[in-house]
């Protein structure tokens, strides 16, 4: 048997320096559970000013998901019904003078152009594009959000967007997180403390192995 826990320190250490790192990209301004699981909207810090597609699946990943895959019709209304109104809010306050306010999903063509995949996997089939998108005016219109209101088409409708703001659009992230991911279970707690127990017992055997091995060296 191996023993792993003088490895803990050096991982918990490279988690605490990248946490810091990404201490400013990804801020949590609203969320709800629905089906299941647990959704979040997010913005680039607590003045609730936009996030990229990037900055918005980085940390949806830190928060143990993704941007969401949207599965149906039923989950794609609560994303719109449950958080256009703070995303609302938002632009109004971070960004007065900001164009098209949308609402980013893990659905992106940024592999290969016109080949949508879900960043977070699992999806059906199910898709929400206004009429005329995907658009990909430009190359790197690759990244699709939910539109927060009803602009050029319908609010909850999906249009593809670059993701540098070049052309002011104001952008939230909407995260996705398994709930079975998120809350451990009372037996994950079980098996956590079971875990540390056996690190212990780890350290303890080889230490009487180290002590058995010394006393027969001194015969
Ligand atoms: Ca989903
Ligand atoms: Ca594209």
């Amino acid at each position: 048997m191996q023993c792993y826990h003088r490895r803990i320190p050096l991982f918990l250490s490279a988690v605490f320096v990248l946490g810091l790192a990404r201490a400013d990209a990804g801020f949590i301004l609203q969320s709800a559970s629905f089906g299941g699981n647990t959704y979040h909207l997010v913005a680039e810090n607590s003045l609730g000013e936009r996030i990229t597609w990037g900055n918005a699946e980085a940390f949806a990943v830190t928060l143990g998901g993704h941007l969401v895959t949207v599965n149906d019709a039923a989950e794609n209304d609560f994303l719109l019904t449950t958080f256009q109104a703070l995303a609302n809010a938002s632009k109004a306050t971070a960004h007065p003078f900001g164009g098209l306010l949308s609402m980013w999903i893990g659905y992106n063509d940024a592999g290969a152009e016109g080949s949508f995949l879900w960043s977070g996997g699992g999806g059906t089939g199910y898709s929400n594009w206004a009429a005329s998108e995907p658009f990909g005016g430009a190359p790197d219109e690759d990244f699709v959000a939910i539109l927060a209101t009803s602009e050029f088409a319908l609010a909850g409708e999906w249009h593809d967007v670059v993701s540098d703001f070049r052309f002011n659009d104001v952008t939230y992230g909407l995260v996705e997180v398994s709930n079975a991911i998120a809350v451990p279970e009372p037996g994950s707690l079980v098996l956590l403390t079971g875990g540390a127990t056996l690190l212990y017992g780890c350290g303890w055997v080889r230490g009487r192995f180290r002590r058995r091995r010394t006393n027969l060296t001194a015969l």
